[in-house]
């Protein structure tokens, strides 16, 4: 059908709402003090996110996009035309807009946690690819659900991209791709772009950005839980930090306390030291070969890899 509406399916697997209040409290507790990175991504977190992909030093999203549009004819051959294309976490429509034009596959299934983004970007899909059928999963992608997809259907691919996989921990990155495994299923495929491991300089412009974006996006954490647990982080009370940890091979941001302070969330109180961190962040970088071993853990086998020019950036092709 030409209508875009016709060709969209939407399928609600109603992902648990985060417990924000329970997930405070309890980084909060710690010794070493944390949040859970994905608290970023509230409405503001996400517009600044988007602007930090834009940012002059923070070079993934557009290396990334470089590699899929310049490789997108040799990533078509390689994957076949295959039917169905997922996305795991959707929303950059940026990047799956290349690789649908070169995949041209007959199912997109975009699988992400708010509706919101979701259907907005179905509609745009389907309504410049007039050729798409789209089944919109609404789901947390990192845990268990069961994708809309026919039994007969077979050679899977999915598209995680963005090095999304970087800010999870080792132990977890490894349970992820070993689930995505287990649902493409045998002859399935994963594209996965992943930040590689550079020098330290790049990756701390890239994290301190002269404009101070990166340092909004952290600190906006404290705003969200300032209105939504009833907190008083004072907010010139705290700085950002990033910096690369060479032994863990991981970017880190903290918040740092820039004095002795108590702060009040949720109704409980938690004494800051000057100096003390809250860690909110990690974003690990892989060398091509520490990945390919990650992805033979969870049972994938790598097919193919695709950097840019200054090998700053990769994108895999891994096959279950
Ligand atoms: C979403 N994620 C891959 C980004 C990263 O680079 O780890 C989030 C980010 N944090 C600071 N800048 C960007």
């Amino acid at each position: 059908p030409s209508d875009p509406s016709e060709r969209i399916r939407f399928y609600d697997y109603h992902p648990a709402p985060a417990d924000v209040r329970a997930e405070v409290l309890e980084g909060l507790s710690r010794p070493q003090k944390r949040l859970p990175p994905k608290l970023f991504y509230d409405r503001r977190g996400s517009q600044l996110f988007d602007a930090i992909t834009e940012l002059p030093e923070y070079y993934p999203t557009r290396t990334e996009i470089g590699i899929l549009s310049e490789r997108g004819a040799e990533i078509a051959e390689l994957l076949g035309r295959h039917k169905v294309l997922i996305e795991l976490g959707s929303g950059s429509s940026l990047k799956i807009q290349t690789l649908l034009a070169a995949l041209q596959p007959q199912v997109y299934v975009p699988v992400d946690i708010s509706r919101e983004h979701l259907l907005a970007s179905a509609q745009t899909l389907a309504a410049r690819f007039t050729w798409l059928h789209i089944r919109a999963a609404c789901a947390d992608y990192s845990a268990p659900f069961t994708l809309p997809l026919e039994s007969h259907w077979s050679n899977l691919t999915a598209f995680f991209p963005g090095s999304s996989i970087g800010n999870f921990d080792p132990q977890d990155a490894l349970r992820f791709l070993q689930r995505v495994a287990q649902m493409l299923g045998q002859g399935g495929r994963l594209l996965i772009g992943v930040d590689l491991r550079k020098q330290p300089e790049l990756l701390h412009a890239a994290y301190n950005d002269a404009q101070g974006v990166t340092a909004d996006f952290n600190l906006n954490l404290l705003v969200r839980i300032n209105r939504e647990l009833d907190a008083d982080f004072d907010l010139d009370a705290f700085e950002h930090r990033a910096f690369f940890n060479a032994d863990k091979s991981r970017v880190e941001m903290h918040l740092i306390s820039l004095r002795d302070q108590k702060v009040h969330v949720g109704g409980q109180g938690f004494s800051f030291a000057r100096g003390e961190s809250i860690h909110t962040e990690c974003s690990y970088k892989y060398g091509i070969q520490d990945f390919h071993a990650l992805a033979a853990d969870a049972g994938f086998r790598p097919e193919r890899v695709w950097t840019d020019s200054d090998q700053r950036f990769s994108v895999h092709a891994l096959r279950v």
